[in-house]
């Protein structure tokens, strides 16, 4: 049978689409590691974007980890199937961990900046300027450290999975603007109680694309050093992922005192 034209190329777009989303969204590569209870201990990671908003190259990126203070920590029991709210701080399971270390490395974007929280801490970085990443085919790794995480020792918890945010931006865009979501690939967990279609779920990403599908790190804990209380039975598995305050408050490109993005 003769395949008309469009058809074709119809089924080469989707298809092309289709390994976009199913292997190339931004992750980090190495996603999990062993505890390391070292002093000074950090996980090297990076942040591998892959491809851009469309047709448009990627002209910067801003990676913002869980902040500790003003985070969410959920908690579950089943593996990870279902997770509940843990009413407290995470250092209920871990001691200090999770603060970033951005490596200089200006490979894929000639400016990088830190990110502090409002306690001075290092929490992510922007990244940006120079030529950008073109749209397909190619891929931005962007390396950087992450805090060892020590568990507590009297805790349940044998894991913890921090979750950054990650924005890739292609073209600077105010958040209420009609493409704000197609100018920016976002890597995002999806805060609970935001109400879809809302300006703050924006920031979760685009429905037609990914949404509330964010990169992970995950750290599992040292079970021979620092073995389960006989109480905690299998114990539990942790995640912090930042809430909307922190994303709001965090998530942006500053500038030389100005806002860059999301444009005022
Ligand atoms: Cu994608």
């Amino acid at each position: 049978m003769k395949l008309k034209r469009p058809a074709l190329l119809l089924a080469l777009g989707v298809g092309a689409l289709g390994i976009d989303q199913a292997f190339a969204h931004t992750r980090l590569s190495p996603a999990s590691a062993d505890e390391n209870r070292a002093m000074h201990a950090t996980y090297v990671t990076q942040a591998n974007i892959a491809h851009g908003c469309g047709e448009m190259n990627v002209i910067g990126e801003v990676l913002v980890m869980p902040d500790q203070t003003d985070s969410i920590v959920e908690v579950s029991s089943d593996g990870g199937k279902t997770w509940t709210r843990h009413n407290g701080p995470v250092s209920d399971f871990i001691q200090a961990g999770g603060f970033i270390r951005v490596i200089k490395s200006n490979e894929v974007f000639p400016i990088q900046q830190m990110i502090s929280d409002p306690n001075g801490n290092p929490i992510g970085y922007w990244a940006g300027g120079g030529e950008g990443l073109p749209p397909h085919n190619w891929y931005g790794p962007i390396p950087f450290r992450i805090q060892a995480a020590v568990f507590q020792d009297n805790s349940c918890a044998k894991s913890i999975t921090f979750i950054p945010a990650i924005a890739d931006i292609c073209e600077i865009k105010s958040v209420a603007d009609p493409e704000f979501n197609h100018a920016t690939n976002f890597w995002v967990k999806a805060v609970p109680g935001v109400e879809p279609g809302s300006l703050d779920a924006k920031y979760f990403g685009d429905p037609a694309h990914a949404y509330d599908s964010p990169a992970t790190f995950k750290v599992n804990r040292n079970l021979t050093q620092s073995p389960l209380p006989a109480s905690c039975g299998q114990g539990v598995d942790v995640r912090i992922y930042p809430s909307m305050n922190q994303l709001k408050r965090d998530m942006k490109v500053i500038w030389q005192g100005q806002q860059i993005w999301p444009a005022p």
